[in-house]
């Protein structure tokens, strides 16, 4: 098991697991290794785990940390309690004592443990890291963070499902959340995205609309975490709006092969204001050094099964094993004139700014770092809110975001119990917080002096107002007449979903219209799937088409539009297709399975393991059951799990090496066949040797000459090695698929 040895946990110290009697723990902020900011940064660059107790974020948290080893239990009042197995009786078969106040305390707070799970994007996983900052930017923002060249923010991020509850999978179809906390010195700015740049909706005012018809149906709480059912569909068919979104949702985007592989977007336009008070618009984009990487349906839906936690794991052993994910920080930058001139407004959420009309520019990087030491304490306390901004960044007047900077902060007073959210150590600002707020439930500070208001003489007047080296809203110059209602450029709903389906390649196209039929099919009411059909054929006739026929419908006629649409400025735009990155990392931390039974020919295993596991994969050898096996030369290998605990759909890249029992082994197991059988399905890379090629035979899996990521044998091993470890680099190769699967 990797460890990240600057953590206080139970397997990083000789001994823990049976620690003795009075043992002293070193606190973490006190373990060997970095202790200031700049060391911590040194070592960060050098690949190396930043220490505890250096990063800022950490320091604070250091305070709150709590390590039980060699200690002895007590009660929350501190009291050293003598026996945890029994409640105190009058007699041993005599009748619990109410006076038993170890017993209540223990039970009592076990009664209270859950807290009220997030309304959307209860399912999430976090961690800590940082921001580092490429260039000044000091002309258009006056952001702190912003202002040096390598300057490094500590950041928690959380990524997240959308409908599912708490404890749902992770590989539904569904947006991922990308919400960012940045521990600035002038406060906490919290960016809290999507992994895809748009929305369903553009006003505020229907985000309750759209849950509640994406949620479990209310009647008997069905589907969990699942948007293809009747009343989602009802709904986004009677809003065209949302035809953009759904073309994104359908889309492998709305399947992330992991976290570490999605892009993330602010989504909304938003300001920066600098130093002089000019404001230039932005909008947020994070793209993955990893690459962005998807799976295939079938394969999401069968790791639903053998692992909810596919995401979570993948992000927190890759943490663990310090191959740390990354992720460029780019800006969009434009101006209100040229906000102006595009074909569709900047406010509104279901519209993208194309790359070819703004570019994206690097600004900084994101790297995460440290998993967090308790689930609750961080991932699930974490207190995202939209108003959270600094300094130098603004709103802009969307609509949609209008209804967040209230939304967030609201839902935080129901989910962690009041006003004082902002003192739970994971939402701690690590810049000063002094005002005259008092009170309320669990305050932690302790405010000294007499005085809690302003203007004061008797505290010298502190704290006193900042003035213009506070946050000052922009003053945007607004003279207008109350009205509920949309500006005009709002009405056209249809020409980016068309942009968007037109820049995908023939594989994600296929996807989309695969994605379409499958969630329809589970619509009920023939009517909602028309509807759905009668929106499609004003994105694209040939995916209309796709969809009616897998659907057995005729096509209906195309929704009537609001408005004659603008020319759209572009048709195409290749940065709208997940193939536009294809990262940089090679195969890190790809995980590949070797199958192994007995009589397997060891020399060709380790032909395999020795280059993969140099490239930095993650190797396993997959056996008919776990532990040691002889291979053909008597060697003993070790299985590190079994075709029964780590199915196919776990792994990245297979290898069936040869040797004439251990084939005839695997021939007989269903379950390998299985394997490759998905592998090939799912069109992942595999290496099939020597005898084995007969059990890719007799599974149908046969070599075809535009199938880059199949070797079958025969083109000489050395070479196929290499030729194997690009193809698990390049992730999937759809010229094999089809539709329905042959295999
Ligand atoms: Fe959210 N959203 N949202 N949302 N959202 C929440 O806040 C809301 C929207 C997003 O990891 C809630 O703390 C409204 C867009 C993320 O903790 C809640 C509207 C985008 C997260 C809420 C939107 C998001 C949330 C639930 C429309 C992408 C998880 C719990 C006006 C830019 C943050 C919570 C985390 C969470 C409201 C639309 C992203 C209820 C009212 C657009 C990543 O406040």
């Amino acid at each position: 098991m990797p460890f990240n040895e600057n953590k206080a946990t139970e397997y990083t110290r000789e001994g823990a697991l049976d620690p003795p009697e009075g043992t002293v723990i070193t606190p973490p902020s006190e373990l060997a290794g970095a202790s200031t900011v700049s060391e911590n940064q040194e070592n960060a660059k050098a690949g190396a785990p930043p220490a505890s107790g250096a990063n800022p974020t950490v320091a604070s948290l250091d305070r709150v940390r709590i390590d039980a080893s060699g200690q002895a239990l007590t009660t929350n009042q501190g009291v050293p309690v003598a026996d945890n197995q029994n409640s105190l009786k009058a007699g041993v078969r005599g009748p619990a004592l109410l006076k038993d106040f170890i017993l209540r305390e223990k039970i009592t707070h076990f009664d209270h443990e859950r807290i009220p799970e997030r309304i959307v994007h209860a399912r999430g996983s976090g961690a800590h890291g940082f921001f580092e900052c490429y260039e000044p930017l000091d002309d258009v923002t006056r952001a702190s963070l912003f202002q040096e060249a390598g300057k490094r923010t500590p950041v928690f991020v959380r990524f997240s499902t959308v409908a599912g509850e708490r404890g749902s999978k992770d590989t539904a179809r569904d947006v991922r959340g990308f919400a960012v906390k940045f521990y600035t010195d002038e406060g906490n700015w919290d960016l809290v995205g999507n992994n895809i740049p748009v929305f369903f909706i553009q006003d505020a005012m229907k985000f309750p609309d759209l849950v509640h018809a994406v949620k479990p149906e209310p009647h008997h709480g069905m589907p969990q975490a699942a948007s293809a059912h009747d009343t989602f569909w009802d709904f986004v068919s009677l809003m065209p709006e949302s035809t953009h979104m759904l073309l994104w949702v359908m889309s492998d985007r709305a399947i992330p092969r992991s976290f570490r592989t999605m892009q993330g977007f602010g989504v909304h336009t938003f300001r920066f204001v600098n130093e002089d008070g000019d404001s230039t618009f932005v909008k947020f984009h994070w793209n993955p050094k990893q690459g962005t990487h998807s799976q295939v349906w079938d394969e999401a839906v069968k790791v639903s099964g053998a692992d909810p936690d596919f995401h979570r794991r993948d992000l927190w052993e890759a943490i663990e094993a310090g191959d740390f994910p990354e992720w460029e920080l780019g800006v969009q930058l434009f101006t209100e004139e040229q906000a102006e001139s595009f074909s569709f407004d900047v406010l509104d959420a279901t519209k993208i700014i194309p790359e070819e009309l703004v570019p994206v520019q690097p600004i900084g990087r994101l790297v995460l770092d440290r998993n967090p030491d308790n689930f609750f304490a961080e991932t699930e306390q974490v207190a995202f809110c939209t108003a959270h901004v600094v300094p130098g960044i603004d709103f802009s007047n969307d609509p949609l975001l209008a209804g967040r900077i209230h939304s967030y902060v609201d839902t935080q007073l129901t989910r962690l119990g009041g006003p004082n959210f902002h003192e739970i150590p994971i939402n701690a600002s690590i810049s000063p917080v002094h005002n005259n707020q008092r009170d309320g439930m669990h305050r932690q500070g302790i405010h000294r002096g007499r005085v809690a208001y302003e203007p004061n003489s008797l505290a010298g007047g502190c704290p006193y107002q900042a003035g213009s080296a506070g946050f000052v809203p922009f003053p945007e110059p607004i003279e207008a007449d109350e009205v509920r209602g949309k500006p005009e450029k709002f009405a056209e709903h249809f020409n980016q979903a068309t942009l968007f389906f037109n820049s995908q390649t023939p594989p994600e196209q296929a996807h989309i219209a695969a994605a379409f039929r499958f969630e329809l099919s589970k619509v009920t009411v023939p009517a909602v799937r028309r509807r759905v059909l009668s929106m499609l054929r004003n994105v694209s006739e040939d995916l209309a088409t796709q969809v009616a026929e897998g659907l057995g419908m005729p096509l209906p006629e195309a929704m009537p539009r609001a408005i004659e649409p603008p020319t759209p400025e572009i048709d195409q735009s290749p940065a709208l297709s997940l193939t536009a990155r294809p990262g940089q990392v090679g195969v890190r931390s790809r995980k590949v399975a070797i199958l192994v039974a007995p009589g397997v020919d060891a020399g060709q295993v380790e032909r395999f393991r020795g280059p993969l596991l140099k490239a930095g994969a993650v190797v396993r050898l997959v056996g008919p059951r776990i532990g040691p096996l002889e291979a053909a030369g008597r060697e003993v290998l070790e299985a590190d799990c079994s075709l029964e605990n780590e199915p196919a759909v776990v792994f990245d890249a297979m290898v069936i090496p040869g040797g004439t029992a251990h084939v005839e082994t695997l021939m007989k197991d269903g379950r390998a066949t299985e394997f490759l059988k998905d592998q090939y399905r799912h069109c992942k890379p595999i290496a099939v040797l020597g005898e084995a090629v007969g059990l890719a035979e007799s599974a149908g899996v046969l070599r075809d000459d535009a199938d880059s990521g199949l070797f079958l044998q025969g083109e000489g091993e050395s070479s196929v090695v290499a030729k194997f470890i690009e193809a698990v680099a390049a992730h999937r190769h759809f010229a094999r698929e089809k539709d329905p699967p042959l295999v």
